[in-house]
């Protein structure tokens, strides 16, 4: 009644002579009778005063917010072409990104967002009742796979171009792609991954087709793989966990069977797996040391799965673009690739691939909301002015910015020490930073990922939080970095587990590095930032002092504060480093100075 009244008293007011229905529509409704416009005689009903014209009938207002115009990514990223400047001023390489990103803009995000809503099914059977198993994936998902052959996605780090740098090169474009590949880049992770593994295994046998498959940039020959690590009883404790078994044959291969609790972008051609050879009477041996590594081919020449059964696709918070299967495996016929019980040693090569690989992925979500954001805060206006104008809007996304930054540099720097143990170029010291780096690397970006890609989506308003936007995917898929690969607290045990088993070499190597990034010629507007991280790394090291006298579960304790503590205090002396070069800009210097 009162909500009648409160109606109908608005009738009187110009403009709103459209509730009138409203009222006669309430009105009836315990009748059941729904009074149509065109039945009722509305002109005579009505007011006189007629409304505004642009909210009358079908008009809905006539203001409509402008949205963010995602823009070419390499020239919007003044630190990815400064960084590229200074490490690897290479003008192929420059045009190569250029154009690139004008293909992400024009091209492949509209295909991203396809992937997003259009997501991979699962036929089980066909329609005569043969069992199939077939992962339909979207077109825009196959035409992201040719588009990762001819751009050279992976073959790029084993062509090896630009020697020591040509991971930088593959990285910065794999961070380019990232965000518009609708999560493309995880079977190209993995795909790197198990190149790399197989490369350093020695290419042979089977793995020669697949290797040259792997890093093929031709779309009719390229291959993906998976990395099938995971099983219900261990995501994490692969050692104990892993239960499938792997039955040796005469001609010297295996077949496997198990459950695969966690297979990502399960459409792959190939996959890298651990088992545990089965002797003669069936035993196999329990923990880590039972664990061997394994190449199996997916399909057979027909394309049909063989020895294995789909049980089903994953329905998951996010990453919905890429199928993720549960898997029998079913007499699968396998190579054994590493020596027996050295499985989770090799396939360490892929952990430390894909963990990189991750890190790129964190840093170019990051880098993409930030990009969207800064575009919007010019087509937004509030309380009578543009977003860009008002300071504390601003402040929120320097932040932002100061965050993106320091953990792109972090990344690069660890695919650069890549770079230099893969060309033969690493001394001792960037093989220990590698080893604690790219956990470190890892952990930290996961999560920063996941804390930056959610204020960018507030700085949209609730335009961030409405799904075809395409923002809330970001968040969604960006909640998978901290968890796939090695979930944080794992990464940070990871950390101390090189640490002993490096009996703290690694920890030396990074006092001497991080120590001589700050220490070189350094300008002079940077000193404080210089004396504060001089400062973290005092306060780092006489805790680590004391932390070693303590009782042992003392350091497992502090493990992810030690991890990000040294996370952000490598990330400061990057940022003072960059801000040093000759050819940095005053962004740099802010940067480092926060
Ligand atoms: C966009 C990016 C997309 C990324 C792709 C995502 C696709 C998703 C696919 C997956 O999620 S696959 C599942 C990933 N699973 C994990 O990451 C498992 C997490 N658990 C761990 O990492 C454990 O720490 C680990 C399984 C490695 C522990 O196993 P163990 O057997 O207890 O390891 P142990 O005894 O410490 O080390 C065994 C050997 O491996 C040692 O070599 P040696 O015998 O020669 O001494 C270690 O040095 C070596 N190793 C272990 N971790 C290593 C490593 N080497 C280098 N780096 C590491 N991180």
């Amino acid at each position: 009644m009162a909500s009648s009244l409160l109606l109908h008293r608005q009738v009187t007011r110009p403009g709103y002579w459209v509730h009138t229905g409203m009222y006669r529509l309430l009105s009836h409704s315990s009748s059941a009778k729904v009074v149509k416009r065109d039945m009722a005689p509305f002109p005579q009903d009505a007011p006189t005063v007629e409304g505004p014209a642009e909210f009358s009938r079908a008009g809905i207002g006539g203001f409509f917010q402008q949205k963010p115009v995602l823009k070419n990514p390499f020239l919007g990223d003044a630190l990815l072409q400064g960084y590229l400047r200074r490490h690897l001023p290479s003008e192929a390489v420059y045009s190569d990104l250029l154009v690139f990103g004008e293909r992400l803009v024009y091209e492949v995000d509209g295909w991203g967002r396809e992937c997003e809503t259009t997501p991979p099914k699962l036929v089980t059977y066909d329609p005569w009742g043969c069992r199939v198993d077939r992962i339909v994936t979207s077109p825009a998902w196959q035409r992201m796979k040719d588009l990762s052959a001819q751009e050279g996605l992976v073959a790029i780090g084993y062509e090896r171009t630009y020697g020591e740098w040509s991971r930088v090169y593959q990285m910065c474009k794999l961070y380019l792609f990232s965000p518009s590949s609708g999560l493309y880049t995880c079977p190209l992770a993995m795909t790197d991954g198990a190149a790399k593994v197989i490369q350093a295994l020695g290419v042979s046998g089977p793995t020669q087709e697949a290797f040259s498959r792997l890093t093929s940039r031709n779309p009719e020959d390229f291959w993906t793989s998976g990395q099938w690590m995971t099983e219900r009883k261990g995501g994490s404790d692969v050692g104990s966990g892993t239960e499938t078994v792997a039955l040796p044959q005469s001609d010297g291969t295996y077949r496997l069977s198990g459950f695969k609790w966690f297979t990502s972008a399960t459409d792959a051609d190939m996959t890298l797996t651990l088992g545990r050879v089965a002797d003669r009477d069936g035993r196999t041996t329990p923990g880590s040391r039972g664990l061997s590594l394994f190449y199996a081919a997916v399909r057979d020449e027909d394309g049909m799965v063989q020895g294995i059964e789909v049980q089903r696709l994953k329905d998951k918070l996010g990453t919905r673009q890429m199928p993720t299967a549960e898997l029998l495996l079913d007499g699968l016929p396998a190579y054994r690739l590493s020596e027996e019980g050295r499985g989770v040693a090799c396939i360490a090569n892929m952990l430390t691939l894909t963990r990189i690989h991750n890190s790129v992925s964190a840093v170019s979500g990051m880098r993409r909301v930030l990009q969207l954001a800064r575009d919007y805060a010019t087509r937004r206006s509030a309380f009578g002015k543009p977003l860009k104008d008002h300071p504390l809007h601003m402040q929120t996304l320097t932040r932002m910015e100061v965050e993106t930054r320091g953990a792109f540099l972090l990344v690069m720097d660890v695919c650069r020490l890549i770079g230099r143990e893969e060309t033969g170029h690493a001394s001792q010291l960037d093989t220990h930073l590698l080893r604690l780096l790219t956990p470190v690397a890892k952990l930290y970006t996961g999560k920063q990922a996941i804390a930056v890609i959610s204020e960018g989506l507030e700085s949209f308003g609730g335009q961030g939080y409405i799904e075809d936007t395409g923002l809330p995917a970001m968040l969604r898929d960006a909640q998978v970095l901290s968890i796939w690969e090695g979930t944080t607290n794992v990464l940070s045990l990871d950390v101390l587990r090189c640490i002993a088993r490096t009996s703290g070499l690694v920890l030396q190597s990074y006092f001497t590095h991080t120590q001589s990034l700050i220490a070189s010629d350094f300008l002079p507007s940077l000193s404080v930032a210089v004396r504060s991280v001089d400062s973290a790394l005092c306060g780092l090291r006489e805790f680590l002092q004391e932390a070693v006298l303590k009782p042992p579960g003392y350091l497992e304790l502090a493990a992810r504060d030690l991890a990000y503590s040294l996370a952000r205090i490598y990330i400061g002396a990057l940022l003072i480093d960059h801000a040093s070069w000759e050819g940095a800009s005053q962004s740099d210097a802010y940067a480092a100075l926060r």
